[in-house]
């Protein structure tokens, strides 16, 4: 991946500005790329690191970091080939069975991943599963709620970059369990919208193994400068594509050895 950055200082700010109009005012702006064609994976970065210290000069808490687009459910279905990383904050999380607004979002879609809980520091490049599995604390099953905030979900990979992933809120719950206790390479998950199965699929749906999402975002972590810090809480990526979600809708993620972790939207 090319973290080559184009973009003038300018540039990177006025795009920065502009997500973050859209992020924490909801409403949909046209793909970065309708303006700035040449933009590259390196400059969405840029602009999502823009994104992260002016959430955390506001006050924001990072609390760990997302993996997207890791299945190819999800690849195919928003026609990008190569992963992408997130951060996520304090301010994106929202506890179980919790009612969750929608009024402050644009298009909300729900995902059920596998969330890391890291016990120490890892460093890439060439983090791998294994390193991932000795790092990591304990697993617990969550729900992505995803909200890309381009106009008609068009879109490319340096524009979900630079608008964080397409970050919006998240749900942990269930039962934290220890990884090696499990065969997270084989976890079933059903998806249930207002008590009928939407999506269903299995973890290695997951570039194979949950832990591969997150070696990736580490070495991607390493090419922008970064380690990923014990005590993170890390997303490895939808297993099935994301289910549309609108006021009056519930969802119930039923993991395989994790439990449930529910959630309604108002
Ligand atoms: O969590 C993710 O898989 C990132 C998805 C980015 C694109 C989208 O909005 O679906
Ligand atoms: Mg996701």
């Amino acid at each position: 991946m090319s973290m080559n950055i184009t973009l003038s200082r300018e540039d990177v700010v006025r795009l920065c500005e502009r997500v973050e109009g859209a992020q924490t005012r909801a409403y949909a702006i046209p793909k970065l790329t309708d303006e700035y064609p040449n933009m590259t994976i390196g400059d969405g970065y840029a602009v999502q690191l823009e994104l992260r210290k002016r959430f955390l000069a506001a006050g924001h808490k990072q609390v760990g970091w997302k993996a997207g687009l890791t299945s190819k459910a999800k690849m195919i279905q928003m026609g990008v080939n190569v992963p992408s990383i997130g951060f996520l904050t304090d301010r994106m999380s929202r506890p179980e069975s919790s009612a969750i607004s929608t009024f402050d979002l644009v298009h909300p879609r729900v995902e059920c991943e596998v969330a890391f809980v890291m016990k120490t520091t890892l460093q890439g490049p060439g983090c791998t599963a294994a390193d991932v599995l000795a790092a990591t604390d304990y697993v617990l099953p969550a729900v992505e709620i995803i909200d890309s905030r381009f106009s008609g979900f068009k879109f490319d990979l340096p524009s979900v970059v630079a608008d964080n992933g397409s970050s919006a809120r998240f749900v942990g719950g269930g039962r934290a369990r220890y990884a090696e206790d499990l065969d997270l390479r084989t976890l079933g998950v059903v998806m249930e919208k207002n008590g009928e199965i939407v999506t269903m699929g299995a973890s290695a749906a997951v570039l194979g193994h949950p832990a591969e999402a997150i070696a990736m975002l580490v070495n991607i972590l390493a090419e922008l400068g970064e380690n990923l810090p014990a005590g993170s809480f890390v997303m490895s990526g939808g297993i099935t594509e994301a289910v549309a979600v609108k006021p009056g809708d519930s969802i119930v993620a039923r993991f395989q050895e994790l439990g449930s972790v529910s959630m309604r939207f108002v």
